[in-house]
This record gives C-alpha cells, structure tokens and sequence, in this order.
C-alpha cells in the first residue's frame, strides 16, 4: 500500500514588502530555500512565478508554502487551490501606508476562503511597530481572525504562526469554531 499523501498548501498573501518572501524561507527545510517556482496555467496559458517553499513533516506528508505574486492576490483568493489547509495573510506592522491595501486584500480572503485564515503581524522587532490590537482596530479585523506578532526573519516566530494556522484548523475540524 503506498501511504504518501499528495502535498497540502499554505498559502501567504500580502502586499510587497510585508515579508511573504522572507517568512516562507524561516519556515521552510533548509534545503527548499525558497525559490519562485513557475506555474504553468495550461489552460489559460500563462505563467505565473509563486515564492514556494516546503516543510517535509515526516516520508508521507508534505506542506508546500505558496506566496502568490500580489498582481494574482484577488484572484487567488476566489480560487485556491484544492488541498489548502489554510491562509496566512502577511501585514507589515511599520508600513501605516500600506494598511489601506492590507485591509482589501484581508477582507477579500476572508470574503473568498473557506479554510482558516489568520494575520501575520510582521516586523514587530522595529521600532515603530503597531501591536496587534492596534492593527485589529486599524484593518476591521473582526476577533474571529487571530492577528499573531512575527519577526518574519526568524525561524521559531515564523514556525509560531503555522503552529497557530493548524490549530486553527483543528479547531473548525473538531467544531469549536
Ligand atoms: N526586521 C524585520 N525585517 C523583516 C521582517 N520581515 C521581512 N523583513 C525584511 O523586509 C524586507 C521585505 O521582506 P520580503 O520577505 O522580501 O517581503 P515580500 O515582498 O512580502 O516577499 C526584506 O528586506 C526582509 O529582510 C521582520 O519581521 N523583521
Ligand atoms: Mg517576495
């Protein structure tokens, strides 16, 4: 009996400059160091350059960790892919200028997903960085969505937030949400 699983997806959208690139580095094996994987959209016929990465959990389940790029943002968000255990949604905590945008794009996955969704509070180790109840109250970010500090460099907090992502997912599965 083969016992391997096809891979599952974690998708991270953001905005440029929110740490998408820099958080699924941190989080992947060492040897997947990310590279932007070109896609082919045979029906559609185009091709798009995805940062991908993964984490081998153990010989039969592997996480593959998608980043879009930010012109395909919406329009993944009404479409993910089918084995998607969740979305991690990147906010760059220092970019105030960029929170108009983030908010969009927040509320669009939210709109759209049907899988767990949580936001990934990024360079919280800069001065000047907003806390996440702040960015709640900044974004609309209703309760339901987990907001978690991230220094998106750094592997422990980035793996932090996955962590949260599947619990997350544990708990609609076992329907505490
Ligand atoms: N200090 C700090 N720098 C970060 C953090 N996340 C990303 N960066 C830096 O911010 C820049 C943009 O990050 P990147 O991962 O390329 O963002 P992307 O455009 O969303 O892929 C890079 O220079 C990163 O090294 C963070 O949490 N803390
Ligand atoms: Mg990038």
């Amino acid at each position: 009996m083969n016992d391997k699983q096809p891979p599952v997806f974690i998708i991270v959208a953001g905005l440029a400059g929110s740490g998408k690139t820099s958080f699924i580095a941190a989080v992947s094996d060492a040897n997947v160091a990310p590279v932007q994987r070109t896609i082919d959209r045979a029906a559609s016929g185009y091709r798009l350059h995805y940062d991908y990465g993964q984490i081998v959990v153990d010989s039969s389940l592997i996480v593959r960790l998608l980043a879009p790029p930010a012109s395909r943002d919406l329009a993944l968000a009404r479409q993910l892919p089918a084995d998607t255990l969740g979305v991690i949604l990147t906010v760059n905590s220092v970019d105030t200028e960029s929170f108009a945008g983030a908010e969009a794009l927040i509320a669009e996955y939210r709109r759209h997903a049907s899988v767990p969704c949580l936001v990934a509070a990024t360079m919280q180790d800069l001065p000047g960085a907003l806390s996440p109840e702040a960015l709640r109250a900044c974004l609309n970010v209703p309760d339901a969505v987990p907001i978690v500090s991230c220094r998106a460099t750094d592997t422990a907090s980035a793996t932090a937030v996955v962590i949260r992502l599947l619990h997350l997912l544990i708990d609609r599965i076992e329907g505490r949400l």
